[in-house]
């Protein structure tokens, strides 16, 4: 529906919905600040968006709109209106300025190190940058579900006011909190009062010793939004192989990695995991050693680890369905350390791992003691999309002007061979679309059942997704799968994953069967490519621009099967032998507890 209105003088027809939407889409830009386009109640703190309507001043992220508005929204009295309004708190104004959103998110954190909490340097407060919209906190509790972190204050003065802090309920440190790590608080903090916990010293000092062999991995989800860090619109441009030939510009000895390979690989161990275990819920199989994979159904994705902190501090009871497979990220990692290094007669201790990932908790996952062999971590530094932005601007390198027909633009080999079914890992539904291509066919000798690979029921932004595969005519060595449907489901968000969670509990507690086989969790709403460590702004339309991205990407690709990657095939061939090996065991599965 549209409606007759003045703007500024002129008569035009505003769309239905939010002033500060519909003036958008007329081209009319505003400033905001405490507005969200994912966070429903966010808007109307801050005021920096205020408009005059009907000669009443009005903030248009809760104005909507109505016929014969008379709306002004660039006088002088506008000006001066947004100015005290933005004065009421002195953080807020020395802080901020009226300018464009992006000029507002633009604005850079001081060198000032903020509040770091000894225990975790993930997640970073600079209290003196707030200016209290509270985005953090809706993000946390109304869009994750977790509520680690609330708003802490005494009174109502304007004094009391500015006083007020974003921490963990009750002052509770945030490692004591709920909090997972994940960044999305970071991802909606207009003013950089929120910012990961930084690893560029340690790359740039690495990047400075020629000595030192630097195996950098980007994952999936990061080459198709680093483009908007440069200027360029959410979903214009993937940086595949420039981002590569970016990554050469930063010194000498530095070698490319592609996670998108190790994702191919996760996706071979963890099929194989979960055959194993619908064959042993068939033939009611127990245990049979202490390196043995749990049984329980449904196996659960491990690879996203703010979801794997959700369980252990949530649902311990569901950690036996955790896949014991690590990330892509850490299986490129100790692949790194124990087998490129030394294959390539290089100490492990002198090889500097660097993962680009999308993701905050990822610097977490690296710290933890799991992911690394006699005490050498499978990664040392990992750097968010925005990070890595940052590292190529002081380089002053632009990825976008880069040639990607350059040689410089190639992954090393065979390290950087990867399928399009390891990089839709960075959308959510990818693990569970990649694992579908490679289980159908190992089973039936066919491709999945869906038009040119596309396995579109756990495509898209629907929060819960499910689907189920039956499996016929499966070849003899997988007799006791005949008939089976598969059923899977797929969660984004952690809203989202603790319904699946509950309905997974409540079976287990009647004693009823698994509801699926196979279940898919990302932690970040629309997976890795909405992920706490991409560029801001992040929104759902901005995430649907990136995932789009990737499915052109895959759909391009020659190869979309990890089963198909040929340096899958010689890595099994030359070093793994089989899945789910003593090899695979060793290096690239673990388990997890609280
Ligand atoms: Fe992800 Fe993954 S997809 S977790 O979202 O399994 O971060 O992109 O790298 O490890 O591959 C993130 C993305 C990423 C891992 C892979």
């Amino acid at each position: 529906k549209v409606f007759p209105v003045r703007v500024n003088g002129e008569a035009v027809r505003l769309g239905g919905g939010l002033l500060l939407t519909s003036l958008q889409a007329l081209g009319v830009r505003l400033p905001f600040i405490c507005w969200h386009p994912d966070i429903i109640d966010s808007g109307g703190r801050c005021r920096a968006c205020s408009v005059v309507v009907d000669g009443k001043m009005k903030p248009a992220c809760t104005t909507y709109v109505r016929e014969g508005m008379i709306i002004d929204t660039k006088s002088e009295l506008v000006r001066s209106l947004r100015e005290a309004a933005m004065a009421v708190d002195p953080k807020f104004k020395s802080e901020t300025r009226l300018g464009s959103a992006a000029e507002i998110l633009a604005l850079r954190p001081s060198s000032k190190e903020g509040t770091v909490h000894p225990r975790t340097r993930y997640v970073i407060r600079q209290p003196e940058l707030c200016n209290h919209c509270n985005l953090c906190v809706q993000m946390c509790r109304g869009v994750q579900g977790v509520a680690a972190i609330g708003e802490l204050r005494d009174g109502g003065t304007d004094a009391e006011l500015s006083a007020t802090e974003v921490k963990g309920f009750h002052g509770t440190p945030l490692p004591q909190t709920e909090c997972v790590n994940c960044g999305q608080c970071i991802n909606v903090c207009p003013t950089g009062a929120l910012r990961e916990a930084s690893a560029l010293d340690v790359v740039r000092e690495a990047m400075r010793d020629p000595t030192r062999p630097k195996v950098i991995q980007f994952a999936p989800a990061v080459r198709v939004a680093l483009a908007e860090e440069f200027g360029k619109a959410p979903g214009e441009q993937s940086l595949t192989r420039e981002m590569v030939a970016a990554a050469r510009l930063l010194g000498d000895n530095v070698h490319v990695f592609d996670t998108n390979f190790s994702a191919d690989l996760t996706i071979i161990e963890e099929a194989n995991e979960l055959l194993e275990r619908i064959r042993r819920s068939l033939t009611g199989e127990k245990r049979y050693g202490p390196d043995d994979i749990h049984e329980a159904l449904p196996q659960i994705t491990s690879c996203s680890p703010g979801w794997v902190t959700f369980v252990e501090k949530n649902f311990h009871d569901l950690l036996p369905n955790v896949s014991s497979c690590k990330s892509p990220m850490q299986m490129a990692g100790a692949l790194t350390k124990q087998y490129w290094a030394r294959k390539h007669g290089v100490d492990p201790n002198d090889v500097v791992s660097i993962a680009v990932m999308p993701c905050v908790a990822k610097k977490y996952e690296a710290d933890r003691p799991e992911f690394s062999t006699d005490g050498i971590p499978h990664v040392d530094a990992v750097l968010t999309t925005r990070e890595y932005a940052e590292l190529l601007r002081t380089h002053d390198v632009d990825p976008t002007a880069l040639d990607p027909t350059s040689k410089l633009a190639e992954f090393d080999r065979p390290f950087g061979i990867a399928s399009g079914a390891g990089l839709i890992f960075g959308a959510t539904g990818g693990v569970m679309e990649a694992a579908l291509r490679t289980a159908y066919e190992v089973v039936t000798g066919r491709p999945v059942p869906f038009a040119k690979l596309d396995v579109q029921p756990v495509r898209g932004m629907q929060g819960v997704k499910a689907a189920a595969v039956k499996l016929e005519n499966v070849s003899r060595e997988w007799k006791f799968l005949e008939g089976v449907e598969v059923k899977v489901a797929v969660a984004h968000g952690l809203s989202n994953a603790r319904k699946l969670c509950e309905e997974i509990r409540l079976a287990n507690h009647h004693g009823l069967p698994p509801p699926y086989h196979f279940v898919e969790v990302m932690c970040c709403p629309g997976g890795c490519l909405g992920g706490g460590g991409q560029p801001k702004p992040t929104s759902m339309d901005i995430k649907k621009e990136r995932a789009k991205l990737i499915y052109k990407e895959d759909r391009d690709l020659p190869l979309r099967k990890s089963h198909e990657n040929p340096a899958i095939k010689e890595l099994y061939r030359d070093f793994l032998h089989e899945p789910m090996g003593h090899a695979s065991h060793e290096l690239l599965h673990t388990t997890y507890s609280a």
